[in-house]
């Protein structure tokens, strides 16, 4: 039984939230076109959508608010963010952007141009969905590299989002050196279930990749979760200050793009940092300009660089990362409990639940993990998000569906948002969809986009689960 730790803190503010009724969620999820996705948030009671500027800010966040500098060069909270950046994590250059991605689109192409490669690559241990999607604007293919550890979801490991090294040398050797534009250690790895990188595998991937002259990314959205892990996991850890642990994490990277709207805990704001290189970090810049904001706010007002900078330190204490890991394995102990088939051991920040094996009768062509969120909205309100064939796409070359290693239902928690009664009314609501699973019917396309299709996406229940051969 996994101990419950309750919350190392209390509540100042409530928003109330409404429960629907079944046969309204019946009509929001028909007029959604079968995608929760396009749900209005206010037909929903539990919304596990995603970890991304869903938390809740604390106090002193709030009250950082009130001291911004709405000056548009050179605020002081710029200052502020620039050296915490500097003390946390080591990096001398820090270009505030208004969230992951925007420093994701000024940082790849620069990278991109640097390399020179005419077929350039960048390598990780899994470039998540709009990463892969700024590599490829920057004219690169994205090449995942998932220790295959990951990929039995029924099986506990301590570092299922490590990067395979005997596939990073080959494809190294390979694709030659200089046709490898970066290499992206994500922490931790979202898509195989928030699950953490080790601290032996981060430098031994970081010592290869510099060895062949290839620079290293961090994609740091949750470096705390990451470090936390590293922390209970790697005895060599144990008794080590999570700051230190974070350093000794960012000391394998030459520069970070970093989503704050998870660890760090705002609601809008991402950074782009590097660690010495003055040349990049003034290109870089140029594209800040043009496409964020000038190089002190990024797109954001004065007040979101104080949160940001305040959050970048909170997200690190030691009592809320034990409650907020302990609250996703409780909901993760519920279901296995209860014969839900889980990633195991349960990650970060969301669990992860192995759609393929709970509802065997559909095809991946049928997007069984997609069929399990609609199936668990109409349940209970609850709203989560497809991780599988769905959101991987098809082959821009050949137009066939791509194989997806995985059918995850993601479960993904907000920060200091829901309470542990809230997580026992998920498990119960899906477990009663376990128990009708043989009911669920897979999904087929009414509307297909050309691109990043599962955000609007419409769809409706099949017929029959038959597959037509393609
Ligand atoms: C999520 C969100 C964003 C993200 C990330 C990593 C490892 C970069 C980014 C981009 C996105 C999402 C997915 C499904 C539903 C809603 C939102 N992850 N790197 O939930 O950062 O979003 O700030 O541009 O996880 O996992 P940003």
């Amino acid at each position: 039984m996994t101990r419950r730790i309750p919350e190392p803190f209390r509540i100042k503010m409530v928003e109330p939230i409404r429960q629907t009724t079944a046969a309204e969620r019946a009509r929001a999820l028909d007029a959604a076109g079968w995608n929760p996705f396009l749900l209005d948030a206010a037909d929903v009671y539990i919304d596990l959508l995603t970890d991304s500027g869903t938390g809740a800010m604390s106090d002193r966040q709030w009250a950082g608010l009130m001291l911004g500098d709405e000056a548009y060069a050179g605020g002081r909270n710029f200052h502020h963010l620039c050296e915490t950046v500097a003390e946390l994590f080591g990096y001398a250059h820090t270009i505030p952007t208004h969230q992951g991605r925007g420093a994701e689109q000024i940082l790849f192409p620069e990278l991109v141009r640097r390399c020179g490669s005419a077929q350039p690559v960048f390598v990780s241990n899994y470039h998540f969905d709009t990463t892969k999607a700024h590599v490829e604007l920057a004219g690169a293919r994205a090449i995942n590299l998932l220790h295959p550890d990951a990929l039995d979801t029924a099986r506990a490991a301590d570092w299922k989002g490590n990067i395979d090294l005997d596939a990073l040398r080959g494809t190294i050797d390979t694709l030659g050196a200089a046709n490898v534009v970066a290499l992206i250690m994500t922490v931790t790895c979202n898509s195989a279930g928030g699950q953490p990188v080790s601290m032996d595998n981060l430098r031994a991937a970081s010592a290869l990749a510099r060895s062949r002259g290839i620079p290293v990314v961090l994609d740091a959205a949750r470096y705390a979760e990451n470090a936390w892990f590293i922390k209970q996991r790697d005895p060599a850890y144990a008794d080590a200050p999570l700051p230190a642990i974070v350093r000794a994490m960012f000391a394998c990277g030459d520069m970070f793009t970093m989503s704050a709207k998870k660890d760090a805990l705002v609601n809008i704001g991402g950074i782009c940092a590097l660690r010495d290189d003055a040349d990049l970090a003034r290109a870089v810049q140029v594209r800040c300009i043009a496409q964020e904001g000038f190089v002190s706010y990024g797109g954001l007002a004065g007040r979101d660089l104080e949160a940001m900078a305040i959050g970048l330190r909170e997200g690190l204490d030691e009592d809320y990362l034990r409650w907020r890991v302990a609250q996703v394995a409780y909901l993760g102990q519920r279901l296995a409990d209860a014969g839900v088939p889980i990633q195991t051991p349960t990650g970060g920040h969301a669990v992860f639940v192995d759609a393929a094996r709970m509802l065997p009768h559909i095809a991946p062509e049928r997007f069984p993990a997609h069929a399990l969120a609609c199936a668990l909205y109409l349940e209970g309100g609850v709203r989560a998000v497809e991780i599988g064939s769905l959101l991987l796409g098809r082959d821009p070359r050949t137009g066939r569906q791509e194989r997806s290693p995985f059918e995850l239902l993601r479960l993904t928690i907000p920060r200091r948002v829901y309470t542990n009664d809230h997580m026992d009314y998920v498990a119960d609501c899906l477990i009663a969809v376990q128990r009708r699973a043989a009911d669920v019917r897979g999904l087929e396309f009414s509307y297909e986009p050309p691109l990043l299709r599962h955000f609007t996406a419409r769809l409706r229940p099949v017929e029959s689960e038959a597959v037509e051969s393609a």
